[in-house]
């Protein structure tokens, strides 16, 4: 079933450092070899041995509208056709900055990247240069990119490999990473009691899809706004994975909670690399060459990569679009709740729009101390047996599953069936 991809895993170990270019992509929480993608197309992914799959990856976020979307091919090929880069500026440029300013309510003023990692490496230096203090407060499992400021109790693949505090990363710059367990504001609040005059900023996922998904509980992004108000502190939303996911302005749309910087990346590209710092314009103005705080980039703003996230964006601001993908996920996620139920396995379901995850515990999932009882085991065993039958989803615990307008009912009604003889393979997997 997997003969052209183990051989291209032998190959790949030959000249890719750990066969990959990020490491979630090895399976190393899952156990076996990856699979290796030939192309995609609306809901499919198909790999090298000719094997379908419906993706609940989307590439990790981007696919918002599906693999392919011939409206973001076609805005692709226009752009190609006039040049690749030019490290200059371009009307494509102002197009996606544009729609950025309307779509999140935040934003007064953008400045381009090409990642995620970019996006929340920049506005952390400004964030500091702006407030002209050095340390930074993040939550435990949030996963911010993998600048070494925020590679502290970091979620994602660092928490799959069991590196949350990576080496390599200077013990004078850890020193001045806060960390504090997600969805606790007293622990916040006692915090800046003692230290706000060092604090320049409090980064978050609003809600939290790098230790699986965790939402925030009522009340706590409001408490945040507040706190950070009143002791002077900026907040930063990382809506890197939030962003254009959740609602047309994100989480702090769904939410109405408003930080004064927010980070982009993933949807933004519509596929291509792209990320962004947005925010308040008085304190976007410390930027070079409007201010003192360095950033640059060869290729941010990147007109290919404008263009598919400006036609991305165009396209989601139709009418039902996230009503749609609400109503997909709900019956996705109660599929899996129930399945998970009738073979007496606990579980807990975790949704946020279209982003949702099943945590193999019978703890209220609130934190990463939460989400780590999770089984991972059971996860492993999910995870195969879905493969094996045509649905891909993350290959690691820690990791948002996501939606997109391509998955028709269809589509969700064959995955879940599929979860249904997942979960009696789970049930085979004994409890430690
Ligand atoms: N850590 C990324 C998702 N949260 C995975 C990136 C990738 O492997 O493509």
């Amino acid at each position: 079933m997997f003969e052209i991809s183990q051989k291209l895993w032998k190959e790949a170990n030959s000249y890719l450092i750990g066969g990959v270019n990020s490491p979630v992509r090895a399976f190393k929480a899952v156990g076996g070899t990856p699979v290796f993608i030939d192309h995609a197309e609306g809901s499919m992914l198909y790999d090298a041995d000719g094997n379908e799959y419906l993706d609940y990856v989307g590439s990790w976020g981007p696919m918002i509208l599906g693999h392919r979307h011939p409206d973001v091919i076609s805005a692709i090929q226009d752009a190609i056709e006039r040049g690749t880069s030019f490290g200059a500026p371009t009307e494509a440029e102002i197009r996606l900055a544009k729609l950025v300013v309307e779509m999140v309510p935040s934003v007064e003023r953008v400045r381009m990247v090409s990642s995620g990692t970019e996006a929340a490496m920049s506005a952390i230096r400004l964030a500091r240069g702006y407030t002209g203090r050095d340390k930074i407060v993040k939550f435990e499992g949030c996963y911010h990119g993998h600048a070494d400021s925020l590679l502290v109790k970091a979620g994602s693949g660092a928490t799959t490999l069991g590196i949350p505090d990576s080496k390599g990363v200077p013990v004078s710059l850890a020193q001045d990473t806060i960390t504090l367990p997600f969805n606790d504001p007293a622990a916040l609040k006692s915090l800046f009691e003692k230290d706000a005059g060092e604090i320049a900023a409090v980064i978050l996922e609003p809600v939290v899809g790098n230790m699986g998904v965790v939402p925030p509980e009522n009340g706590f992004l409001e408490k945040l706004r507040e706190l950070t108000k009143r002791f002077d502190i900026l907040l930063i939303f990382d809506e890197v994975m939030t962003g254009f996911r959740l609602s047309i302005g994100g989480a702090q749309k769904l939410y109405g909670v408003m930080p004064d910087l927010t980070c982009l990346g993933k949807i933004i590209g519509g596929g291509l690399p792209v990320g962004a710092v947005g925010g308040k314009k008085e304190i976007m103005e410390y930027l070079a060459p409007a201010g003192p705080v360095y950033q640059a980039g060869t290729l941010s703003g990147n007109p290919v990569a404008m263009a598919a996230g400006a036609k991305t964006l165009e396209l989601l601001q139709k009418e039902g679009i996230y009503e749609r993908l609400e109503a997909k996920a709900d019956k996705l996620a109660k599929g899996l709740y129930d399945a998970a139920k009738e073979s007496h396995i606990e579980i807990k379901v975790q949704r946020a729009g279209s982003m949702f995850c099943p945590f193999f515990t019978s703890q209220r999932v609130v934190d990463y101390r939460t989400a780590k009882s999770s089984n991972t085991e059971q996860y492993a065993r999910f995870f195969w047996s879905l493969l094996e039958q045509g649905v891909y989803v993350p290959p690691s615990q820690f990791e948002a599953h996501f939606i997109s307008l391509a998955h028709e009912d269809e589509d969700i009604d064959k995955t879940i069936g599929a979860i249904h003889k997942a979960m009696s393979d789970v049930k085979k997997v004994k409890r430690p």
